[in-house]
């Protein structure tokens, strides 16, 4: 009996879900958040898969129908808007006693705690700049009706460390937009697709690393958070 029961335990052990080498979900449709003070059709998240690839983390993010509505647009009085298209929350060491937790935890639709670094991606223009150089601005920004029509659609990410313990990010722990220029030059914007490839020394990942994550898709406020992937990186 003692024979079997152990055989029974280690069946069982066997099927527990492993992390998964590449993660994925599917994001309902129609449910893009409305913003007030604005008529910029919002995009809609339907895919968002993340995978190592031994080196960086490769994130793609697809929406309902293509990115273009949402940067065409122009506001009535002739500027243009930007904005952030997802946060992600990593769990880089799969440990929800470390990391932090976000200001409008409250808010969200599950337990929310114990992710290490947040990465947010952001939507925006580059417009010329002194000698015709782009200069890009992305994020909540608002581009002047004189650039508007010279504006070209860019995107960007930034990551942030959660304060051991806290609510907020750890002081100086953000890497801007721009700094990484292998980063930058990653970043793919066509049709319906976004995708960037973050190296693992933004988390501290190595290959073999198991993490848990998630993303929200009305930042900052966690109202559509997304259930957490266990992903183990190549
Ligand atoms: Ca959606
Ligand atoms: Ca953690």
């Amino acid at each position: 009996m003692q024979k079997i029961l152990l055989l029974l335990v280690l069946v069982l052990a066997g099927l527990r879900p492993l992390a998964a080498q590449g993660v994925q979900w599917t994001d309902p449709v129609g449910d893009a958040r409305k913003m007030s003070g604005t008529t910029q059709p919002q995009l809609d998240i339907t895919n968002v898969s993340v995978e190592g690839n031994g080196t960086e983390l490769v994130i793609t993010i697809r929406v309902a129908g293509s990115f273009d509505p949402y940067f065409r647009h122009v506001e009535r009085d002739g500027r243009k808007r930007g904005g952030v298209l997802a946060d992600f929350y990593v769990d880089t060491d799969n440990n929800g006693a470390t990391g932090g937790t976000s200001m409008f935890a409250g808010d969200a639709p599950r337990p929310f705690g114990g992710y290490d670094y947040s990465l947010s991606v952001l939507l925006g223009y580059t417009v010329p700049g002194p000698g015709g150089k782009p200069m890009p601005y992305t994020g909540d920004v608002v581009i002047a009706k004189e650039d508007a029509a010279r504006a070209q659609p860019a995107a960007s990410v930034s990551r942030t460390k959660f304060r051991q313990g806290g609510s907020l990010p750890e002081p100086g722990s953000r890497i801007p937009r721009g700094e990484d220029e292998a980063v930058d030059k990653s970043i793919s914007l066509s049709g319906n697709t976004f995708s960037v490839k973050i190296p693992y020394a933004w988390f501290g990942l190595t290959p073999g690393s198991v993490m848990r994550l998630c993303y929200d898709d009305q930042p900052p406020f966690l109202k559509g958070l997304s259930e957490d992937r266990i992903l183990k990186v190549r």
